[in-house]
C-alpha cells in the first residue's frame, strides 16, 4: 500500500494479516465508547475550592505523589456493574469500547502483576478489564484500550512535571521505564482476549521517540498481529493535531480531539474523539453538556465524511455513569434504533456542502442507496439533491420504509416531495437508491 498523508500502519510488511481485513470491523463500526475512569474520579474535578480539574488533576491541581496515592484508599466503586456499562454502550448503538487501562497518572484499572499501583491495591480489589472484558464478550462489543506512554508516577518516567522540581529523578533511567510499560501491554494484550484497538496518548514528550514509536508498534502487532493502532504511538502528530504530518510514521488511524475535519480526508481512516460536556475525566461540576440533538448531529456528520465518533464517558466513584450522559446514551439509541442502517457500514457523502444536511452512502445490489440526513426540514417540501444524472430507482422514509416518496427530475437535479412536517426534527433519513454511482 502507498504511503499517504495522514498515517501509515506497518502493513507494507509482507507476512502481515492483510489492512483491509484488519480495519474492516473498525470501518463498519462508526461509533463507539470513550472511557476515562480511575483515582481522578475521587475528586471529581475538585480541589481545594478550584473546579476545573479532571483526569489532569494530579498536575494541574499540583498534587504531590504522596498525597496522589491517598486516593487508592478511597476508590471502591461498589456500584460497578460491567455488563451494565457495556449494555448503556450497545443500547446507544456503539459497536467498541476503548477504557483508560492506564491515564498519565499511571494508575492501572486491571490487575497489573508488574505494578502496585493498580486496582488491586485499592478496596475494590476487583479486575475492572477483566469484567468489561467478559461483557463485551457477551453482548458482542469490541474491547479496546486507552494507555498512556505518558507515566506520572513511575520513578524511572523522564521527564518530571514542571513543578514537580522536588521529586527526585536519581537513578531514574527510561528505557527501565519503557520495557515496564511493555510489561503491562503484554499483560493487557494476553489476559483479555482479542482487543480491538490499542489507543495511545502522551507521546508528545521528548523522551518518547520516533524509534520508540516504531518498536512499540511492531511489538504490539506482534502480541495481536490483528490489532488496530491508533496515531499517538509514533512522533508524527504535528504539534496537538489530531491528524499526522506527512512522512514515515506508524499508526492506523488519525485522531482529531473535540473537532470533526471539514472535510473529509480520502484514503485516510480517522475518529474524532469528543466529551459530552467539558471534561473527560468526571468532573462534578461540569453542566456544560451538549444536547443529545447536537450528539447524533455530530455522529451524521462525522460518518458523512468517512470518520468515527467515540463519545467519551466519565463514570463517577461509585461507577455509575453521570445521569445526564444516561440520558444522552438512551437518545441516541433511541435515534440509532431507527436509522442505525444510515450509519454501519456507509461511506463518506459523495456531495460536497449541503445545505439541509448531510449524505451518507452504501453498495447496494449494483447500485448506490444514499442516506439523506435533513437536519433542517425544507419549508416547500421539497428536497433537491444536485449533481445526480444517474436514474432514480425509489425513495424512502427510513422511519417508515413503506411511504414511497414522489422523486421528479430537474436537469441534472433529483427534487424528493417529502411529508409536510418532518417525521423526526433531529435528523429524519431518506433513503434513497439510484442506478449505478451517483
Ligand atoms: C489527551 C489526554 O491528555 C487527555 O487527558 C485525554 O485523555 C485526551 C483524550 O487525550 O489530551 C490531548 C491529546 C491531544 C490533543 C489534545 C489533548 N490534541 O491533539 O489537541
Amino acid at each position: 500500500m502507498a504511503s499517504f498523508f495522514g498515517c501509515q500502519g506497518g502493513d507494507q510488511k509482507i507476512d502481515e494479516p492483510n489492512e483491509e481485513t484488519r480495519m474492516d470491523w473498525w470501518r463498519d463500526a462508526r461509533f463507539g465508547m470513550f472511557i476515562h475512569w480511575g483515582l481522578y474520579s475521587i475528586p471529581a474535578g475538585e480541589w481545594k475550592g478550584t473546579t476545573n480539574h479532571a483526569e489532569w488533576i494530579r498536575t494541574t491541581a499540583e498534587i504531590s505523589l504522596e498525597e496522589y496515592d491517598q486516593f487508592l484508599d478511597d476508590f471502591n466503586p461498589v456500584e460497578f456493574d460491567a455488563e451494565a456499562w457495556v449494555k448503556m454502550a450497545k443500547d446507544a448503538g456503539m459497536k467498541y469500547i476503548t477504557i483508560t487501562s492506564k491515564h498519565h497518572d499511571g494508575f492501572g484499572l486491571y490487575d497489573s502483576k508488574t505494578s502496585d499501583f493498580d486496582v488491586m491495591a485499592t478496596p475494590f480489589k476487583r479486575d475492572i478489564l477483566k469484567e468489561l472484558a467478559d461483557a463485551c464478550e457477551k453482548a458482542g462489543i469490541k474491547l479496546c484500550f486507552y494507555h498512556s506512554i505518558m507515566d506520572w508516577h513511575h520513578p524511572d518516567y523522564l521527564p518530571r512535571r514542571g513543578w514537580e522540581k522536588n521529586r527526585s529523578t536519581e537513578g531514574a533511567e527510561f528505557p527501565r521505564y519503557v520495557d515496564y510499560m511493555k510489561n503491562q501491554l503484554k499483560e493487557l494484550l494476553t489476559n483479555y482476549g482479542e482487543i480491538g484497538v490499542l489507543w495511545f496518548d502522551g507521546e508528545w514528550e521528548d523522551t518518547w521517540t520516533h524509534e520508540e514509536g516504531v518498536e512499540l508498534y511492531d511489538y504490539i502487532r506482534s502480541l495481536q498481529p490483528n490489532i488496530i493502532i491508533n496515531n499517538r504511538v509514533d512522533k508524527g502528530r504535528q504539534g496537538m493535531q489530531g491528524l499526522t504530518a506527512e512522512g514515515n510514521f506508524v499508526g492506523d488511524f488519525g485522531t482529531p480531539e473535540q473537532e470533526i475535519p471539514d472535510t473529509g480526508l480520502p484514503g485516510i481512516d480517522w475518529e474524532s474523539c469528543m466529551t459530552m460536556n467539558d471534561h473527560w475525566g468526571y468532573n462534578k461540576n461540569d453542566d456544560n453538556w451538549k444536547s443529545s440533538e447536537e450528539l447524533i448531529q455530530n455522529l451524521v456528520d462525522i460518518a458523512s465524511k468517512g470518520g468515527n465518533f467515540l463519545l467519551n464517558i466519565g463514570p463517577k466513584a461509585d461507577g455509575t455513569f453521570p445521569q445526564e450522559s444516561i440520558e444522552r446514551l438512551a437518545a441516541i439509541g433511541n435515534w440509532m434504533n431507527v436509522n442505525g442502517a444510515s450509519i454501519y457500514e456507509t461511506q463518506a457523502s459523495p456531495f460536497e456542502h449541503l445545505d439541509w444536511g448531510r449524505v451518507t452512502q452504501k453498495q447496494i445490489n449494483g447500485g448506490t442507496r444514499l442516506y439523506l440526513h435533513v437536519f433542517d426540514w425544507p419549508e416547500n417540501g421539497e428536497l433537491r439533491l444536485g449533481g445526480i444524472r444517474n436514474e432514480a430507482i425509489q425513495a424512502s422514509l427510513l422511519s417508515a420504509a413503506s411511504t414511497q416518496l414522489t422523486i421528479r427530475r430537474d436537469e441534472d437535479a433529483l427534487v424528493i416531495e417529502l411529508p409536510k412536517i418532518s417525521p423526526n426534527e433531529i435528523d429524519e433519513v431518506i433513503y434513497l437508491d439510484i442506478k449505478g454511482e451517483p
